[in-house]
């Protein structure tokens, strides 16, 4: 083998991920989503890593020893490309060294940007390059909201219906020079969040009355997003987008026990883009398995929307960020 580096671009879901299919019998855990996803992929925030040979598995995360659990899902995720690769050997000890170029110090193991990179990397390493689509299925292996920082731009991920995920895709709709568009992110909050994805995913799967209408309605609008974005109708396009994340959130606050991200100052902080809104500026709210405040609006609205968040009692940093580029590999000499 030999080393490679990757770099790959976090991603933000405008239409959201949440839930899994149970794995079928006889067949391994592929983490099949039980929903489809529609991202936009976010220049600057990126994972870098390399992976390259070693005398023993060593895994750093921003330069520092990584955390027994995250080294672990890390040689898993080794482990998975090697084989995939069509080796019948033992994989070859590995040094990983992931460098998190994120706003908050998220561990690699629910990164998306992370297992993207470490999915690139590893492959580059054991020079086997099967193509985009194929390391993109591996990578959701990983982390579902992985496979979609494959690309730049604007990334569908398709849920499939095969047991084995041979239709479970992600592939890219539009470059991100289609739009100029800002994500901001408004952080309200440190530290990680109390209930991991996965296990809130099972929660809502087992608990949640709105778990079946979530899944059911979710094709619609995916299809929706996807022709407001081709068509650059962002009122169209942040109607659906506010419209997944509060369906999610419901369908999170409706387990048994309830699951609730947000915080008090999440609320205000969607409030006050609700309120610029009504006095005329443009953005819609989005938010994921934490606290934080996202919103989408065209560039020209940004540094206004940023100023109207900055100003909500709670809010510790606001950052716009513009659509960023596809995922970036090299083979080290
Ligand atoms: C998303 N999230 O679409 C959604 C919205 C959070 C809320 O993808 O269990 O870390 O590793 O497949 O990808 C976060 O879930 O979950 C996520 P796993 P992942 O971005």
């Amino acid at each position: 083998m030999r080393s490679a580096r990757a770099v790959a671009h976090t991603n933000i879901a405008l239409v959201k991920y949440w839930g899994k299919r149970p794995p079928a019998p006889g067949l391994p855990d592929l983490n099949l989503p039980a929903v489809g996803s529609l991202s936009l992929t976010l220049d600057r925030l990126r994972s870098e890593t390399t992976v390259g040979p070693s005398d023993h598995d060593l895994f750093t995360l921003n330069e520092g020893p990584g955390p027994a659990d995250a080294a672990a899902k890390v040689f898993r995720h080794l482990d998975r490309v090697w084989q995939a690769a069509g080796h019948a050997a033992a994989r070859p000890p590995c040094r990983v060294a992931s460098v998190n170029h994120l706003p908050t110090a998220a561990g690699l193991a629910s990164s998306a940007s992370g297992f993207a990179a470490l999915t690139l990397a590893a492959a580059a390493a054991f020079a086997w390059d099967p193509g985009r689509a194929a390391l993109s299925a591996l990578a959701r292996r990983g982390s579902g909201s992985a496979a979609r920082s494959l690309w730049g731009g604007f990334v569908r991920l398709e849920r499939g219906s095969q047991p084995d995920g041979s239709d479970c895709r992600a592939y890219p709709l539009h470059p991100a020079s289609h739009w100029d568009v800002r994500l901001l992110i408004a952080h309200t909050a440190k530290g990680p969040k109390p209930v991991g994805s996965t296990d809130g995913m099972q929660r809502c799967r087992e608990t949640s009355p709105y778990y079946g209408p979530w899944v059911e309605t979710s094709e619609a609008d995916l299809a929706a997003a996807e022709a407001a974005l081709a068509a650059r109708d962002l009122a169209s396009l942040g109607e659906i987008v506010e419209h997944s994340c509060f369906k999610m959130h419901a369908c999170m606050m409706a387990t048994r026990p309830p699951l609730v991200y947000w915080n008090g100052t999440t609320l205000e902080a969607i409030r006050a883009v609700w309120q610029a809104r009504a006095e005329g500026l443009v953005g819609y709210v989005t938010s994921d398995a934490g606290p934080h405040v996202k919103v989408l609006c065209p560039s020209d609205q940004a540094d206004a929307l940023a100023e109207r968040l900055r100003a909500v009692p709670g809010v510790q940093a606001v950052e716009a960020v513009a659509p960023g580029p596809d995922p970036h590999v090299e083979v080290l000499p």
